[in-house]
């Protein structure tokens, strides 16, 4: 059901600023967009298969802002690629597993995302993803 990395969020205060370090070991943006949803700027940077996803608040009620604020920049999130989110959500909730989205939201690139909580995942923020088509 799960096909692959997708992306790794790592929280970063500016998006510019993170960048010249990327620069520095030879990888580029890609892209960057707003994602109002999440009250966050979002830059991709891909790497092979994957991507790095930079994650810029844009209001301190982002949750990566409170994330900054907690433990600093670094990794936010990790991001599974799925084909059918709806079922990976019936699923991980019949598993039991705590959820904090048991629908799909919309996330950057027009993906549909959904979290698992951090509790209920070893301590980790998995994020369920289905590309746009
Ligand atoms: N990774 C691992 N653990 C995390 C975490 C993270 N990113 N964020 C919080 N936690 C832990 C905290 O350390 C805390 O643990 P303790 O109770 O042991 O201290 C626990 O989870 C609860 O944290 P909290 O600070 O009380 O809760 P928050 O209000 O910060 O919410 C979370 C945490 C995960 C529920 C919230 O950040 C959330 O809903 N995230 C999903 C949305 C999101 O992260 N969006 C950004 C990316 C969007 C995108 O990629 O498009």
């Amino acid at each position: 059901m799960i096909k692959k990395i997708s992306h790794i969020g790592i929280a970063v205060k500016s998006i510019e600023e993170a960048a010249k370090f990327y620069e520095k070991i030879g990888l580029k943006i890609e892209s960057i967009e707003e994602v109002p949803t999440q009250k966050l700027r979002v830059a991709f940077i891909p790497v092979g298969e994957a991507k790095i996803e930079l994650l810029e608040p844009t209001s301190e009620e982002s949750a990566v802002a409170k994330f900054i604020e907690k433990k600093g920049e670094g990794i936010q999130h990790i991001a599974f690629d799925v084909d059918d989110l709806s079922e990976a959500l019936a699923n991980n909730e019949k598993e039991g597993i705590q959820m904090i989205d048991k629908e799909p939201r919309p996330g950057a690139g027009g993906n549909e995302i959904a979290f698992l909580h951090p509790k209920s995942a070893f301590g980790v923020l998995y994020e369920f993803c289905k590309k746009k088509q």
